[in-house]
């Protein structure tokens, strides 16, 4: 591992992609090798591309890596798919399109399976991102497709978040119209060669000036044709001044203060409820518990609660530093 790692940090793709399969995996050695890696993070530029299936995120992903290409920049793309085979044909789609990158040694582009995690967000894209970060990568996209859950999520590993749109979508949008406010950092209105866009443009600034906007940033709509490559000037400038505007008055280190905090407490959540469900099935009480839920004779939030009771109880009444040893 240890090898591996220095090898990719010296640029070399073949160990990095390695490094990258042992995360996405589970490997036993993550923890060990992110604590390597963790201190060489924080140089890149992270930004977010989501927004429902199908509405050019891969396209203008390509579109603003050729752009930031030519401004001098590494670019790492890190797309996360969601199990399905819908989009397992849509990741061929994209390696295909990929492809004019391939002998670019200044672009890495990876797809990573969700694996069931049905908010849609692979748990390794953090660790891939901060990869790529530590290999030097200096602007890394990671693009996500919006549904629901993933689209919160996408905001605790990157610093920017475009929300793409695009004109046909119907009824979606008023459906996720407070998810895509709440998260979206940038606005693009995509496919704009179709008929609509216009409207949806106007829609979505409509809708900005009702929402309780957060001091100083609203986020911008940009009108785009990915496809045509059109609008991607204004696109990397409009993530360029959110990045400005973050980088003013600790505002980027505040952020990061919270991702850092919800990603510990996320951590902390699974380590606890490990512990605790195994903590119930040593004492003999797991099995009871489930069934009296079973049966509907204690609803679930208080059971949880009743074996948290006794968890705390053990640690404290035995006088044992509680049952994970210190
Ligand atoms: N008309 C038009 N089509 C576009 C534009 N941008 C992308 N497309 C097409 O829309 C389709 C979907 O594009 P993708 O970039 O794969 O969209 P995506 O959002 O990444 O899709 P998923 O990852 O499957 O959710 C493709 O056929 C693209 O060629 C555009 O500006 N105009
Ligand atoms: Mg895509």
């Amino acid at each position: 591992m240890n090898t591996l790692l220095d090898a990719a940090l010296q640029g070399d793709r073949l160990s990095l992609s390695r490094l990258i399969s042992m995360v996405e995996n589970g490997h036993p050695e993550t923890g060990e090798l992110m604590g390597r890696v963790f201190p060489r993070t924080g140089k890149a530029r992270t930004i977010g591309i989501t927004g429902p299936p199908g509405v050019g995120k891969s396209t203008l992903a390509g579109a603003m890596t050729a752009g930031y290409r030519a401004a001098g920049l590494k670019v790492g793309i890190v797309a996360v798919d969601p199990s399905s085979p819908f989009s397992g044909g849509a990741m061929l789609g994209d390696r295909l399109r990929m492809q004019r990158w391939a002998t670019d040694e200044g672009v890495f582009i990876r797809s990573l399976a969700t694996r069931g995690h049905p908010g849609g967000l692979s748990p390794a894209a953090r660790d891939v991102t901060r990869l790529l970060d530590a290999a030097g990568f200096e602007v890394i996209l990671v693009e996500t497709v919006g549904a629901g859950q993933s689209e919160v999520e996408i905001m605790e590993v990157v610093q920017t978040v475009v929300v793409v749109m695009a004109p046909g979508l119907g009824d979606d949008i008023q459906a996720q119209k407070a998810g895509i406010l709440e998260i979206a950092d940038v606005l693009v209105v995509n496919k704009s060669d179709r008929p609509d866009a216009g409207n949806l443009a106007r829609q979505l600034e409509a809708m900005l000036d009702l929402a309780p906007a957060q001091p100083s940033w609203r986020p911008p709509v940009v009108v785009a044709a990915a496809q045509e490559g059109k609008g991607l000037e204004e696109v990397i400038k409009a993530c360029g001044d959110h990045w400005n505007w973050l980088s003013a008055g600790g505002r980027l280190q505040a952020r990061l203060s919270r991702r850092i905090e919800s990603e510990i407490a996320s951590l902390i959540g699974r380590i606890a409820a490990a512990e605790l469900v195994d903590f119930a099935k040593r004492a003999g009480d797991w099995e009871a518990v489930v069934r009296a839920v079973t049966e509907r004779r204690t609803e679930p939030r208080v059971a949880a609660d009743q074996l948290w009771e006794q968890f705390c109880c053990a640690g404290r009444g035995n006088g044992s530093p509680g049952p994970r040893g210190g």
